[in-house]
């Protein structure tokens, strides 16, 4: 369940969601891997260590005070307040560590989170190796967590860990490119300051689309990254021909990068269908999402974020992946 305007609803992040893909791949006749285990180190490179450890051990505690069901968040550190220290009070620390109500921890998010960080490292490992391209099917979402602070459905930052990974890996110049319906915040937040890592975020225009207080075209990065952030806001409504324009700006801008990889935020929200965006894109729309980002010519990690037309989401999916499979 999560907190939508007000009403406690069932969650759009659903499992079957992943099931869905899963499919679609069937169908395909594509294998699916299962990644293997990373130790927890690994994610302190992206994530704060205290971040961390809440997270780890958020429910528990929860259960500690004898309670169950879903942690929501009722206080926030908002403008005005101390961001300086952390309360000791469990729901404070939830607050805290979190930008919004609709994101509940429940027992099984550590355990997730964690699964699906995995499978976008294992995938960085693939792209690290000398793969063409590789998919990561992480659930939950990544794009809006940031450094300390989770939201959106998103706990770790599964893209910007795979992005990490393979600097860590020796390549020099990493590009995100985010096509989420909502702006990574949390990619952005992660790497504001860095120009090893240049972050570009299609995204429905955040003075009235979710998340709302980041996300607009001013942001640009700050000291050595300045100029190493670029959003790409854009109206309601908007359909292949409007984010078609937006992508060759992004790409004209990942091309003076020149990274020597791509991590693809893959969020299919952009769906004309989709219950909680309001792009205009179709399922065909798709197939010539994934040929422009193909044609690019880059090593190409695709690492799932949103999409919540459950029935379509499989074949919405498989549809960008099929020119990298060619
Ligand atoms: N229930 C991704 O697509 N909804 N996240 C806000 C509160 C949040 C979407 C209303 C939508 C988050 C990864
Ligand atoms: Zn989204």
């Amino acid at each position: 369940m999560e907190l939508h305007r007000g009403e406690l609803v069932p969650s759009f992040e659903t499992p079957a969601r992943v099931e869905h893909i899963l499919a679609a791949f069937a169908r395909a006749g594509w294998a699916v891997e299962t990644p293997g285990e990373y130790d927890d180190a690994v994610l302190a490179r992206v994530h704060d260590a205290d971040y961390l450890a809440f997270l780890r051990g958020a429910y528990e505690a929860w259960q500690a005070e004898g309670r169950d069901g879903y942690m929501i968040p009722g206080a926030f550190p908002a403008c005005g307040m101390r961001r300086d220290r952390v309360p000791d009070n469990l729901h404070a620390r939830l607050g805290y560590y979190t930008f919004d109500a609709g994101s509940p921890i429940v027992a099984g998010t550590w355990r997730a989170a964690r699964a699906a960080a995995h499978c976008a490292l294992g995938a960085a490992d693939v792209v690290a190796a000398g793969a063409r391209s590789a998919y990561a099917l992480c659930r939950p979402p990544g794009h809006h967590a940031g450094r300390a602070v989770f939201g959106g459905y998103c706990f770790l930052n599964n893209a910007a860990l795979a992005a990490q990974r393979l600097r860590d890996a020796g390549l020099a110049r990493v590009a995100v490119l985010d096509v989420d319906y909502h702006h990574g915040n949390g990619t952005q937040d992660i790497f504001w300051e860095r120009d090893d890592v240049l972050v570009v975020s299609l995204h429905g225009d955040p003075n009235t689309e979710y998340p709302f207080y980041l996300g607009y075209a001013d942001e640009r990065g700050a000291g050595a990254g300045t100029g190493f952030n670029l959003n790409l806001p854009l109206p309601r409504g908007t359909d292949w021909a409007g984010y078609s324009h937006a992508l060759e700006q992004a790409f004209a801008r990942i091309a003076v990068f020149a990274p020597q990889a791509l991590v693809v935020s893959l969020g299919v929200d952009t769906f004309q269908d989709d219950p909680i965006s309001g792009f205009a894109l179709s399922t065909s729309d798709f197939l010539r999402l994934g040929e422009r980002i193909a044609a690019a010519g880059l090593p190409t990690l695709l690492v799932q974020e949103g999409g919540y037309a459950v029935a379509e989401i499989g074949d919405n999916v498989a549809g960008v992946l099929a020119a990298f499979v060619a």
